[in-house]
């Protein structure tokens, strides 16, 4: 059994989906904060910082894999560093000592290019290089990538992580992160032709259109350990833009499209974070290759958000 922890968050709500296709519906547990979700028959109620709850969870339903997906992104962590702190450093401790204590087959805990600061190459950033995070959110990706690493050492856990650059999707809920932008602006374009947006208008950042973030998770997921030789987390790229060339883009199909700048906080934990990524660690150990480019990503968006909305506005029955 696997138990996605967060599932219904940025990545938990399609990860869950994509992880039922795979292994059945009865073999995934979605858990969250939520007393219940509608629709959802495999869910149960979790907060990752009780433990006791996690491990009887665990044991109850003999579950053999976690993906631990609940955390606080860096806008709001920075607004609640603390809490940021203990859930995301607390809640991955947690999931380490339940799954190394009942001997679990995998752990997924993602990482983030937030670990990497202003010291870090602004281009092709590599897998090994200094990292400085400057953000809370950061700073806890960081040293969580070194205890899953601490755990695989030390206790033979079989944990395995990505780096995930800003992730654009047309159905997760946004994450009250600094590539929020990228999705926000997707939503304005559809309804009202504008967008204000509180990054400056050349910062480029490295980001992915989740049906890629998905599947990469996924593959490493199904690699053989032994090409899993990363432990601490892996560098993954697929786009790198600004939001003047996202918002070029979107120009091509709504030529009325129009973008303002509005800087806010998020700008200086945008200027910290390199524009690119090199992630050639998993194209050799587990092969991948990111599948959507800059158009190729917009007018997926813009076609299935498009179609959300129309069929919000006019219900077919
Ligand atoms: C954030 N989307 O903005 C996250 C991410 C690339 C950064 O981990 O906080």
């Amino acid at each position: 059994t696997i138990l996605v922890i967060g599932a219904c968050g940025q990545i938990g709500s399609e990860l869950t989906i994509a992880l039922r296709k795979r292994h059945g519906n009865a073999n995934v547990i979605a858990a969250d904060r939520p007393a219940e979700i509608s629709g959802e028959a495999r869910y149960r109620q979790l907060d990752v910082l009780n433990m006791s709850m996690l491990a009887d969870l665990v044991r109850q339903e003999q579950v053999t894999q976690i993906y631990l997906l609940a955390a606080m992104l860096s806008a709001t962590g920075e607004q609640n560093t603390g809490a940021a702190w203990k859930l995301n450093m607390n809640g991955l401790l947690d999931v380490l000592k339940v799954a190394s204590a009942q001997r679990l087959d995998k752990v997924f805990w993602p990482s983030s290019i937030a670990i990497f600061g202003p010291g870090s190459p602004k281009h092709l950033c590599p897998q090994d290089t200094l990292t400085e995070p400057n953000t809370v959110y950061g700073i806890s990706k960081r040293a969580g990538e070194y205890w899953c690493n601490y755990y695989f050492e030390k206790h033979g856990l079989d944990v395995r992580s990505i780096r995930y650059p800003g992730l654009i999707s047309y159905t997760s809920p946004l994450g009250g992160g600094t590539t929020d932008y990228a999705v926000a602006i997707f939503h304005q374009a559809l309804e009202q032709q504008s967008y204000s947006c509180f990054l400056e208008e050349d910062t480029c950042l490295p980001m992915m259109y989740m049906p890629d973030a998905i599947r990469a998770t996924l593959e490493l997921m199904e690699a053989p350990a032994e090409q899993v030789k990363i432990r601490t987390s892996y560098n993954l790229s697929a786009l790198s833009f600004s939001p003047c060339d996202l918002a070029a883009a979107i120009r091509k199909h709504i030529p009325a499209f129009e973008i303002a700048y509005r800087p806010d906080s998020r700008q200086a934990i945008a200027a910290g974070w390199p524009a690119s990524i090199n992630d050639v660690s998993a194209r050799l150990d587990w092969g991948w290759e990111p599948a959507f480019d800059l158009e190729t990503m917009v007018s997926d968006m813009l076609e299935n958000l498009g179609a959300i909305k129309r069929e919000r506005e006019n219900p077919r029955n």
